[in-house]
């Protein structure tokens, strides 16, 4: 299977150890490699101006996170653990949702540290080095969002039941990933998975296809979500201090109201959502037809 992260990052399985935390291999990379990251990064930097958070672009330079090569994590993590104490380290691909948990408890980012084929310039399953530097890391300088990544490692932890986990995960999913926020400019994207999509970024700010609702806690870990194409709802906080506390008792609380209540459709508008724009559907529609 190509999305097996053995597979895809070159190594074998006994080359990899219970942590999954491999070395970055600055020398293994091929000019071709640094020259797909430098057409992706210059091409979503050009796209991103005006469409993500100003803490992204901070973040970005802060770090030293150009379009001249694929970073080394070292170099990124000299600025970045004194700021934060987070530091970025080195993975094959997608780890087990424990290990990913304890690495983010921990305040360890795991990263993808291959890249993608210039085949795959515009679409990939899993997480590769430009995902999660480029679409990840920047915004790991910004305090509030880095309290939130390791507050969900941590609940991560203390929760067992899967249907728990699912809603926890939505938290994540529509913040970290697919978030958008409020400013006194407009919507701006902060997810990772827009951030790092040339398609998503237009789509998710631009298109008239899907619902832009309020950020509210309860309303985001009832929702599904896609993982096959764009997402039928984007959410929007206010600013990133109003990301959802995840500390025992916040969370426990929060779990308490969403569980007997059923699950959403990501395609569904309900009455006391705060609506930004209500989508049209027409994305998912023709997809479906085609
Ligand atoms: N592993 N490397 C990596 N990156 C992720 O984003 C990731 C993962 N493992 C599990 C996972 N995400 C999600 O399913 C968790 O949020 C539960
Ligand atoms: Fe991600």
């Amino acid at each position: 299977m190509t999305s097996d992260p053995f597979i895809r990052s070159g190594l074998k399985p006994h080359e990899i150890p219970v942590d999954f935390v491999v070395d970055q291999k600055l020398s293994v990379y091929s000019p071709d490699d640094h020259e797909t990251w430098s057409r992706l990064h210059r091409r979503q930097a050009e796209l991103l101006r005006g469409r993500v958070c100003d803490e992204f672009f901070t973040g970005l330079e802060a770090l030293g996170i150009t379009p001249d090569g694929i970073p080394d994590f070292r170099a990124i993590n000299r600025v970045l653990k004194p700021a934060t104490g987070w530091e970025v380290v080195a993975v094959p691909g997608l780890v087990p949702d424990r290990v990913f948990f304890t690495h983010l408890a921990g305040r360890r980012f795991p990263a993808g540290f291959w890249i993608r084929r210039p085949d795959e310039f515009d679409y990939i399953e899993e997480p590769d080095v430009f995902h999660d530097v480029f679409g990840h890391v920047p915004l790991l300088m910004n305090p509030a969002y880095a309290d939130f990544v390791a507050a969900y490692g941590e609940a991560g932890l203390r929760l067992s039941e899967p249907e728990d986990l699912a809603r926890l995960a939505r938290l994540y999913w529509y913040s970290v990933e697919f978030g958008l926020v409020e400013t006194d400019a407009g919507l701006r994207i902060f997810g990772a998975g827009i951030a790092s999509s040339p398609g998503e970024t237009r789509f998710a700010l631009e298109s008239a296809s899907p619902h832009r609702i309020g950020f509210d806690t309860i309303r985001v870990m009832r929702t599904r979500y896609r993982i096959d194409d764009y997402q039928q709802s984007y959410f929007v906080l206010p600013g990133f201090e109003a990301m959802p506390s995840l500390d025992e008792t916040t969370l426990h609380s929060a779990m308490a109201q969403a569980r007997p209540r059923a699950d959403i459709d990501p395609s569904v508008v309900l009455p006391c959502d705060r609506l930004f724009q209500r989508g049209d559907g027409s994305h998912h529609d023709s997809t479906q037809i085609a």
